[in-house]
């Protein structure tokens, strides 16, 4: 039974203060109840709370009385014992320390259970004449937290003495009176034992939509994956420190300084795991999450009653305000802070945690950030970019489902019939076409289209208002985005999607996840074969990239199971056995486009692999090169980027990543830079190999920084570096050495990186002869398969010519099967068998002369790609 009680909290004066409800849950059967109390700040002027102290007194409490679980402390009266870090409490007036205390407080008669105690510092529990007092919002040590480091994580709200929140701010503390005083009682500080449904059953009733339950094993490795999620989550969270009253259950750092306010719901994004698989700590970790961001994260108040229900987007010091907007250039992420940017508010996960649950509270904020989201954001509705209607869509379908309120159904439509009416206007591509903005196109001219990942969430919202409505024209307008996004960003050689419609944009395997649902409902219900074989061949190559990361988890798993599930009723062959075969096509070295570690490092054609940071333009240069006929030319102005350029990185398996070097061996990494122009004030720059895991960038090895007292000179940078052993992959980026401004011309060239067993020269050259120059005879044929050219049949020759030979040896790339049988200069050399997958191979002996070589092969049944004649000593 639970009884909420709404009251109001008062100042010692007597004064009304801020309001709250106490909500008592009493169990069948458990000598004990649960107390959550919640604060809810509903005073909207001024626009921050200033509370000194807020206690709960528990009132004939005699005896001794401990705090603590396994590690115990004993209060005698006039005592307090303060959390005051997450990582150290102070008992007073003694001064004595220690570390983490749970929030079990015990005294002969009874017990007390203050959930999250030192998570949620600061906390306290002090024994006086009138009885217990735990400090939810304890007194503050006198400047105890002014002036700290990294003040704008831990402390911008308790940094004045004073606990400041501002106007809409809520937070529930839960807390179990435990008048049995049983061993039992004390295993309430842990995770409380959690009821689950049977999955099948979950799926079945559809309130959580397709779950792709009955799919699972087509899908293998996917649920050990989520349980690795689950299970890595706590380390995680402690390795950042993620703690305090404000800041528990959230995650830090989405630009650096900010929090991440949840984003991409990934409370939901557990629920929905857990339903799947009824494993616990998932089930834990989003109640966490859950509770913060319906708390801290949504408006329940504000002076414009038209924001209440709003949730603020990832800001420093979540609700924003703490600091101006120039406090380390965050702007509005600053202040004042921004509610209404409508990619950002979320509350499917909250109407999960109360149907799995029953906890009302979380219904209650649900339909709150609903009622806006049906009521006064559809009036006079419209929008800009494709996640607007697509995340409105998802939050008033998702209140639907879970409530069968028509109310938000009408949202949904008026919602639908603005997106209709805007994608007739601009063309009938099924959504709103429109010229990129910046970030997603720069171009000179900006191409126009949208973001994959927008077109995702649109998807998503349109199919889940399908389900429920049957309109065919929104089911006919997927197939039409769907068709869109792999007509304008389906990159075949790379097997995965780019960031936008505009063709510059970087490729990444990541967004597959969050289309995935759209793409796979787009190929049935157009029975259309290709695009099928796009999705399926899109989710292979993500397949090995599935998040590992919980706090990334959002991105990739907010649609998934319905993804999987949709994906799972396709026709056609099995996804493990066509992943089994295009992952072994995507570890092949024959997809790389030299026989060197470093994919484009000469530059000698084009200029691919490597992205700009933002402020950065990167061209082919053919006139200004070190060594060859190309090099990069890149012109930068900007701030707040570390690197101009990268290498490409968080792919699965592009054969521009570097995915290939081996831990524990040493490298040496040259390159050489010409700096045209620095501006005052631009520091030198240099080149760092970033050591990663699954997880991201852990460390890097960098090269000495480039002399700008010799501008205008080739100069080289190096380093000598040994892989770690946890390396898994790299990507090259030139730094800029700043956090602040920077601008400057630049040309790069010969990037390379060799065994350092075997480097000896500062350059190496990779002379190409293409398959589109080679001469054919006996019925030799030119043919293209995913971009790449392939020689089959009859036999190819090239001349080509070199200067000095030195160590150079001729590299074939051969996909599998069959062998090829070279001549040299007229000389026979032995026939070299095609590897298992295809890969490199050298001639057995690379007879070359200074001036014409002629260079002839006999394809026998093999498939002959580029030969690259070259002086690296690397065996690929
Ligand atoms: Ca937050
Ligand atoms: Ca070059």
């Amino acid at each position: 039974m639970v009884v909420a009680r709404r009251c109001r909290f008062v100042a010692a004066d007597g004064s009304r203060s801020v309001a709250a409800v106490l909500r008592t849950h009493d169990f069948a059967g458990v000598p004990a109840t649960r107390l959550d109390v919640t604060l809810l700040n509903d005073q909207t002027k001024p626009e921050f709370l200033r509370l000194r102290s807020l206690e709960a007194v528990v009132d004939g409490v005699t005896g001794p009385v401990t705090v603590g679980l396994n590690q115990t402390i004993g209060l005698a009266a006039g005592q307090r014992v303060l959390q005051r870090e997450d990582f150290e409490y102070v008992v007073e007036p003694s001064g004595a320390k220690g570390k983490r205390l749970d929030g079990v407080v015990e005294w002969p008669a009874g017990r007390v259970v203050v959930r999250n105690f030192w998570e949620q510092y600061p906390a306290a529990v002090a024994v006086d004449q009138a009885g217990l007092r735990l400090g939810l919002y304890p007194a503050l040590p006198d400047g105890f937290y002014a002036g700290r480091k990294d003040e704008d994580k831990f402390y911008f709200h308790v940094r004045t003495g004073l606990y400041e929140f501002r106007q809409g701010f809520a937070k529930t503390h839960e807390l179990w009176l435990d008048r049995s005083g049983s061993e039992a009682g004390r295993s309430l500080a842990g995770d409380p034992p959690t009821a689950s449904a049977p999955p099948e059953y979950v799926e079945a009733t559809g309130a959580f939509r397709g779950l792709a339950v009955a799919g699972r094993a087509q899908f293998p490795g996917f649920d050990e994956r989520i349980k690795g999620i689950a299970d890595g989550y706590l380390k995680e969270r402690d390795q950042a420190r993620e703690y305090g009253v404000m800041n528990f259950g959230d995650w830090y750092g989405e630009r650096t300084w900010n929090w991440g306010n949840l984003e991409y719901d990934l409370g939901h994004a557990l629920l929905d795991q857990y339903a799947r698989s009824g494993y616990a700590p998932l089930y834990h970790r989003a109640t966490e999450i859950l509770r913060h961001q319906g708390d801290v994260d949504t408006r329940h108040y504000a002076d414009d009653p038209r924001r209440i229900g709003q949730q603020w987007i990832h800001s420093v010091g979540h609700t924003a305000g703490y600091y101006p907007p120039d406090y380390k250039d965050m702007k509005i992420y600053a202040s004042p802070g921004w509610s209404d940017n409508r990619g950002h508010i979320w509350s499917q996960g909250l109407f999960q945690h109360y149907l799995m649950g029953g906890d009302r509270r979380s219904f209650e904020t649900a339909r709150l950030i609903a009622d806006w989201a049906a009521g006064p954001q559809t009036t006079n509705f419209t929008f800009g970019l494709a996640r607007e209607p697509g995340w409105m869509l998802i939050l008033v379908m998702g209140a639907y489902n879970a409530t069968e309120d028509p109310y938000y159904l009408n949202g949904a439509k008026l919602m639908v019939r603005k997106a209709r009416e805007l994608a007739e206007a601009s063309g009938n591509r099924g959504f709103l076409y429109h010229k990129l903005y910046p970030g997603h196109c720069d171009c000179d001219v900006p191409h126009s289209g949208e973001a994959g990942f927008m077109l995702a969430v649109q998807m998503t919202g349109m199919k889940m208002y399908y389900e429920r409505t049957g309109e065919e024209q929104v089911a006919e307008d997927i197939v039409k985005i769907a068709r869109f996004i792999v007509e304008t960003m389906w990159e075949p050689d790379s097997l995965a999607f780019r960031y936008t419609s505009c063709p510059q944009t970087s490729v990444g395997a990541s967004s597959t996840y969050i289309l995935l649902e759209g793409l796979a409902f787009a190929a049935l219900r157009a029975n259309d074969a290709r695009l099928a074989e796009v999705t399926r061949e899109a989710l292979a190559t993500a397949w090995s990239g599935l998040p590992a990361s919980g706090k990334s988890a959002g991105y990739a798993l907010c649609a998934l199971p319905q993804g999987l599930d949709t994906f799972s009723r396709l026709p056609g062959p099995s996804f493990a056995e066509r992943q089994a075969v295009l992952q072994e096509w995507l570890r092949s070295p024959a997809r790389r486009g030299l026989p060197a570690l470093v994919p484009n490092g000469d530059f000698e054609t084009d200029a691919q692999g490597y992205y700009a940071r933002g402020g950065v333009q990167l061209a082919h240069e053919t006139s200004d090169v070190h060594s060859g006929r190309g090099a990069l030319r890149l012109v930068g102005k900007g701030s707040g980027q570390n690197e101009y350029l990268v290498t490409r990185y968080d792919t699965s398996n592009d054969p521009y990543e570097l995915t290939w070097l081996k831990a524990g061996e040493s490298y040496r990494l040259t390159a050489w830079l010409k700096v045209i122009r620095a501006a005052e004030g631009t520091p030198a720059p240099s080149i760092r190999l970033t050591h990663r895991d699954g997880r991201g960038s852990r460390d890097a090895s960098t090269t000495n920084t480039y002399d700008l007292n010799r501008l205008g000179t080739w100069q080289k940078l190096s380093v000598d570096l040994k892989v770690p052993d946890y390396n898994t992959r790299n990507y090259l980026a030139l730094n800029t050495n700043t956090r602040g401004a920077f601008e400057a011309e630049m040309l790069l060239d010969d990037i390379s990186l060799v065994p350092l067993a075997v480097a000896t020269a500062d350059t190496y050259h990779y002379l190409r002869l293409e398959p589109a120059a080679a001469a054919l005879a006996g019925g030799a044929r030119l043919l293209t398969e995913r971009k790449t050219p392939w020689l089959i049949d009859g036999t190819v020759s090239w001349t080509f010519s070199l200067p000095a030979p030195a160590g150079e040896r001729v590299w074939l790339k051969l996909d599998e099967g069959g062998r090829a049988v070279p001549r040299l200069n007229g000389r026979a050399l032995a026939a070299l068998p095609a590897p298992a997958n295809g890969g490199w191979v050298a001639l057995p002996e690379a007879a070359l002369r200074a001036g014409e070589n002629e260079l002839s092969i006999a394809l026998d049944g093999a498939r002959l790609g580029r030969v690259v004649v070259t002086n690296d000593p690397t065996t690929p």
